[in-house]
């Protein structure tokens, strides 16, 4: 399996995340992608290989130019406050919520922030636009690679993306890099892509992008959004709209929910992905699914890991895999790296 993986994204390196009112060190952090590329190396699965840049376009393709103007220089933005933000990470503090105006651009940095964010857990750094950049460079480059040939690829990839809409960031997110995976599949051949989101989180942002289009099929397995981030988006009854009706899949679990209730909503996942009959396979990869993650609550063991690999390996179809979430840092490696080799056996 071939890896893509740039050095860039240790760049995006928040200082804290505000959680119930204090200021905690982020969860998302360099050593997970450090963690991962170690274990990969360690048990000899493939090549790991640096990403060619993709042009802005390629971005363009599922996020809109000004939100890609303003994350660009939102850093030079937040310097021009104040040059002693150096110092610090950025974080919106107010959000255009119903009857406040979304459809003006503000001129205002801080109003602008509301205005591309859905949450206040992701602080965007000095080095967020260089590393979401690159992670999307690997994202497109691992889907450019199944249309070369290879079988399976791997985008080791940070910041996370599932979580970012076409004009927002959030969930640890900015570039929604499993949509632009299957974005360009699509534009370089491919009739249907099928994505496959197994991180604990429900990928909204991926959902939100493909809602009405039926070339993407969007399945998702998560935890309750009634009780669970995003909260907002995840509900079962979302089933897509106009041309995509029918075409996205929502498979909510409780909180605590056991590994046999998660095989079992994978299995509806594969049945309705083979339905589908997609070119190829995207797989929005999170192992925060693991019993020990800090932040998420369901209870897979490392070795349920290799089971969906091979669960996945069994569809028979090109696929891509995008890195998303899980904190538990310690075991990350051996949890990620395990569904890739379930796959390649
Ligand atoms: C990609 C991804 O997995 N994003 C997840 C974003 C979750 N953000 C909310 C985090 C809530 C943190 N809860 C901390 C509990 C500490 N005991
Ligand atoms: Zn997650």
């Amino acid at each position: 399996m071939l890896a893509f993986y740039n050095e860039h994204h240790a760049q995006h390196r928040g200082r804290f995340e505000i959680f119930r009112g204090e200021m905690v060190p982020c969860f998302e952090k360099p050593e997970r992608a450090d963690l991962v590329v170690a274990e990969f190396a360690r048990r000899g699965l493939g090549q790991v290989v640096t990403p060619h840049g993709v042009p802005l376009v390629s971005l363009e393709r599922i996020h809109t130019p000004r939100y890609l103007h303003f994350l660009r220089t939102a850093w030079s933005e937040w310097l021009a406050l104040d040059p002693a933000n150096a110092t610090k990470d950025a974080f919106p503090a107010v959000w255009p919520v119903r009857s406040l105006r979304d459809d003006v651009e503000p001129e205002n940095f801080c109003a602008r922030m509301g205005l591309y964010s859905m949450d206040s857990g992701t602080p965007l750094t000095a080095g967020t636009w260089i590393a979401a950049k690159t992670g999307a460079d690997c994202a497109v480059n691992a889907a450019h690679a199944l249309r070369l040939g290879e079988k399976g690829t791997f985008a080791l990839t940070r910041p996370p993306g599932h979580h970012a809409g076409a004009d927002f960031f959030g969930g640890y997110c900015f570039l929604n890099n499993a949509a632009l995976a299957a974005q360009h599949l699509l534009d370089d051949g491919a009739k249907r892509v099928a994505i496959l989101d197994i991180d604990y989180h429900h990928g909204n942002g991926t959902q939100s992008i493909f809602y009405g289009r039926d070339d993407v099929l969007f399945v998702s397995i998560h935890g309750d959004p009634r009780t669970e981030f995003p909260f907002y988006l995840g509900y079962a009854d979302e089933t897509g709209t106009g041309a995509g009706l029918g075409y996205n899949m929502n498979l909510p679990l409780a909180a605590g929910a056991t590994p046999a209730q998660w095989f079992a909503a994978l299995e509806t996942a594969c049945i309705r992905i083979n339905s589908y009959a997609p070119d190829a396979l995207v797989v929005s990869l999170g192992v925060d699914t693991w019993a020990g993650d800090p932040i998420s609550k369901f209870t897979l063991q490392s070795a349920d890991f290799l089971r969906i690999g091979e669960r996945l390996g069994y569809l028979g179809l090109p696929t891509a895999f995008v890195f998303e979430g899980g904190y538990a840092v310690d075991e990350i490696g051996i949890n990620v790296v395990n569904v890739l080799e379930g796959f390649e056996t």
